[in-house]
């Protein structure tokens, strides 16, 4: 057959387009999820992602005001992504006391004299895992002189945190770093960072909040779902391995 035309070849191309079978295109998310052959993959992801990136691990966002010794949030405020519960937390700038990281840091004890928190929705990936690292201090004030408080994921405790504030000072707070792997079931996950330090404002001092994806390979944290421990994380099997 000759073909002589543009439109005889433009329906020509429709035709070998209808019958051509689809290419395997995998999604950026799935990509690289290492299956053994035969085994399908139970964590799809789910259709696309709602919530933002992570933002704001630093807390450098708003601003404290010109001229104050620091800012303090209340339940329902929004630092940046952030959002406030509890009794509030307080946004200390570096004047107030040295951050970890950049120029501000917060105290998870807040206007309320009770225990604050801080919340954070954002895009994950379902199946793959994630590593969370911060920098943990304490107010350099009595009482407590141990602060304490505790990192969730999807409302479940990850990981305690306790710091001894005996060689603290107002010039060097001495943050220490934290670590904790998790494993996302969802296209949205929401961390939260709360004291536990009640009938005080001198709490938990945050500072330095990073989310990487990891290729944690081996077992990942996960919560359990029953049982009386349903708040505590524990150490289970891991999602195919990541390449
Ligand atoms: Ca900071």
């Amino acid at each position: 057959m000759r073909i002589n035309n543009i439109r005889t070849l433009s329906f020509l191309a429709a035709i070998v387009a209808a019958v051509t079978p689809t290419a395997y295109a995998p999604s950026l998310a799935s990509a690289h999820i290492a299956l053994s052959p035969g085994v399908v993959d139970p964590c799809k992801p789910e259709g696309g992602n709602a919530a933002e990136p992570f933002d704001n691990g630093g807390f450098e966002s708003p601003i404290v005001k010109k001229g104050a010794r620091w800012d303090d949030y209340r339940a329902g405020d929004s630092v940046g992504p952030w959002k406030v519960g509890g009794g509030g937390i307080g946004v200390a700038p570096k004047s107030y006391w040295p951050p970890a990281e950049g120029n501000q840091s917060i105290d998870l004890n807040g206007p309320g004299v009770a225990a604050g928190s801080i919340t954070q929705t954002f895009a994950t990936v379902p199946c793959h895992s994630y590593k969370v690292t911060f920098a943990v201090a304490g107010h350099p004030n009595d009482p407590p002189r141990i602060k304490t408080g505790e990192a969730l994921i999807d409302g479940v405790v990850f990981k305690e945190i306790s710091f001894d504030t005996s060689n603290s000072s107002w010039n060097r707070l001495g943050f220490v770093y934290e670590e904790f792997t998790f494993q996302a079931t969802k296209s949205a996950t929401t961390i939260t960072f709360a004291s536990t330090v009640a009938r005080s404002d001198h709490g938990i001092v945050l500072d330095d909040v990073r989310i990487r994806e990891c290729d944690c390979g081996g077992a990942v944290i996960t919560p359990y779902v029953d049982g009386p421990a349903a708040r505590k994380a524990k150490t289970a099997e891991p999602c195919p391995s990541v390449n």
